[in-house]
């Protein structure tokens, strides 16, 4: 056990400065809008950007930050990049910055898993995969038997 895991931490932590964890994406409908959401941890000693996104099934990608519009409306608004600080880490999700899958060229229904690669200035190119999932909320939930 002792030997897994420091064989864990051999392969997981030097090389990779940045990590993207847990990914997923709200389903979909075709022609709609949909959210993307993951958790970016930036090991390397110094900041790094996240400038674009790209998903084959959407015919227009936006990173988003979400606002409050006054009156209990949130806003969404597009951001150009996220720049995530040497060090620290920074979670896209429901209610906060996210990417937004637009125009969808097919239905993203719940199960299904999709290849995005997202772009850092520093890392470059990083391949991950985000499952559909239906709701935001109750991401906790996942764990029961
Ligand atoms: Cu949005």
């Amino acid at each position: 056990m002792n030997v897994l895991l420091a064989l864990l931490l051999i392969f997981s932590n030097p090389s990779e400065k940045i990590k993207i964890v847990d990914p997923w994406m709200r389903v979909g409908a075709q022609g709609q809008a949909t959210g993307l959401f993951f958790k970016i941890e930036n090991n390397s000693e110094k900041a790094d950007t996240l400038y674009k996104v790209e998903f084959e099934p959407a015919g227009k990608i936006e990173i988003h930050e979400t606002y409050d519009a006054g009156d209990d409306m949130m806003g969404m608004r597009e951001v150009g990049q996220i720049v995530i600080p040497a060090k620290s880490s920074f979670e896209l999700k429901p209610g906060a910055h996210h990417v937004m899958l637009m125009k969808l060229k097919q239905d993203i229904k719940k199960g299904y898993v999709g290849e995005v690669t997202l772009h850092f200035k520093s890392a470059g190119k990083i391949m991950i995969k985000a499952e559909a999932k239906e709701m935001m909320k109750k991401q906790m939930m996942e764990h029961k038997h």
